[in-house]
């Protein structure tokens, strides 16, 4: 049938891509077949070209109300009206209180107070410096080690690389932050593969961290950091009560737990934040793109009270925490999440990625017995789906995969390495379930 919907004008494309240097792009590929967006509506992306694309990667993690919301943009209008900008150090501005308010309400009870800033990466690094900076106030200056985990990420600033655990990420910056472990990371495909949700197999993988405790003394470790749900790598789900037992641990030997709930956090696993979907409470959150709903850029940390009291000392007339971004708790941004934060309330949408999971893990479980197909794995309303590499030629599968999607299936999804990621915005329907999962089945049979 023709499809008769609203497009928006088209756009001039300039003739020359060169000065742009895109960020984690194959700069080279890109320009030679440039893969160029427009606009955006609900579920769909609309090329420079006119094409309409499905998208089935809420942008990248961000987009969980869909694209264009209306209430988002009238309010980030009226924000720029009224306040373009204000001084976010010894100055505030209301909607920065009552955002904070209400994103400690979504956070478990404990989790109360919010650090701003404008991304995931400075959300993770601002983590880790609260960390040190918490212990050396608490008398345990000692405490300086930093613990991430191997295929984790947490962003591309000097904190998060060094305790991230994706080699290419690392492998070009040299030595990073001294003295940083990494957990081994939980996936056996042996054991695991194609898994719907938390895998059996796998709690005792943070285990490891008793021996890294005991290789380095506790009283030297300041903090662990993982992602509930490892994204960027290929979605790895936690085994089942692996967080529990990290938070157990950690517990014991006086370490901070951070999750970073980038990707996790605003309705992903169908809940506020992964913490509450697994009942594990960690000592500080991290968050980022879906509280704007992609609309603005912003970030933050959500802290225990407890942390956060530990800083409430000394004269008042002083800074309590020596840190802080010039578009911390940016007006735009904070009316973006302000709207975005009623969207997702009024739409129950949280609850809706709850109730579609296993609709969703069902319909893509499907591809199993595709060509190249070697696991499958499913959460909230995430799925990753591995194919097997090219001979010597790791990667481009995948990335033949992201052109076939785009070019000739007008689908988006995200390609780590040979890993196929889906991750709708939320307000899928079982029918663009259904329509996503059958052109991924013709992408992965067209790079077959
Ligand atoms: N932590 C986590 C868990 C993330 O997923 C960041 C931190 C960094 O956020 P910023 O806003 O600084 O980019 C992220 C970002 C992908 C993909 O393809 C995922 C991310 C970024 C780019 C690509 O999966 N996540």
């Amino acid at each position: 049938m023709l499809d008769k919907s609203p497009r928006p004008a088209a756009v001039n494309v300039p003739n020359d891509l060169a000065a742009h240097w895109m960020p984690f792009t194959a700069n080279r590929a890109f320009k030679k077949a440039p893969r160029l967006l427009a606009g955006a509506k609900d579920m769909h992306y609309f090329t420079v070209d006119g094409r309409k694309i499905i998208d089935a990667a809420a942008g990248m993690w961000c987009c969980n109300a869909g694209h264009g919301r209306s209430q988002i943009a009238a309010a980030i209008a009226k924000q720029a009206e009224a306040l373009d900008y204000a001084p976010p150090f010894q100055f505030g501005i209301p909607q920065a209180f009552e955002l904070a308010s209400r994103i400690a309400d979504l956070a478990p009870a404990g989790l109360d107070h919010v650090f701003f800033c404008n991304s995931g990466s400075e959300a993770a690094d601002t983590a880790l410096k609260i960390a040190l900076a918490y212990h050396q106030l608490n008398g345990q200056g000692s405490r300086t080690r930093l613990i991430g985990r191997e295929r984790g990420y947490h962003g591309v600033g000097f904190g998060g690389t060094s305790v991230g655990g994706i080699v290419n990420n690392r492998k070009m910056f040299g030595t990073l932050l001294a003295g940083v472990d990494h957990l081994p990371h939980t996936y056996d495909r042996e054991k695991q593969a194609f898994t719907k949700g938390e895998p059996e197999y796998g709690a005792h993988f943070a285990d490891e961290l008793e021996r890294l405790v005991n290789l380095h003394g506790a009283s030297t470790i300041a903090a662990v950091i993982v992602e509930p749900m490892a994204g960027s790598t290929g979605v790895l789900p936690p085994p089942k009560g692996y967080l529990k037992r990290l938070r157990e641990i950690t517990q014991k030997h006086g370490i901070l737990l951070i999750f970073d709930e980038v990707i996790t956090g605003y309705g992903r696993l169908g809940y506020a934040f992964a913490a509450e979907r697994y009942g594990v409470l960690p000592d500080m959150l991290t968050f980022a793109k879906g509280i704007t709903n992609g609309a603005a850029p912003m970030g933050g940390v959500v802290v225990r009270d407890t942390i956060h009291d530990a800083f409430m000392n000394g004269p008042e007339h002083a800074v309590e925490l020596a840190h802080g971004y010039t578009y911390s708790a940016h007006p735009l941004a904070c009316a973006a999440a302000l709207a975005t934060l009623d969207i997702y309330r009024d739409e129950k949408l949280f609850e809706r990625a709850r109730k579609l999971e296993s609709t969703f893990a069902d319909a893509v479980m499907s591809l199993k017995g595709e060509p190249n197909v070697v696991d499958i794995r499913t959460l909230g309303l995430t799925a990753g789906i591995d194919l097997a590499p090219r001979p010597d030629l790791p990667g481009k599968r995948g990335f033949d995969g992201l052109n076939s999607a785009f070019h000739d299936n007008d689908l988006m999804l995200r390609v780590a390495g040979d890993t196929l990621a889906l991750t709708p915005p939320l307000i899928v329907s079982e029918d663009q379930i259904g329509e996503i999962v059958e052109k991924v089945a013709k992408v992965i049979r067209a790079v077959a």
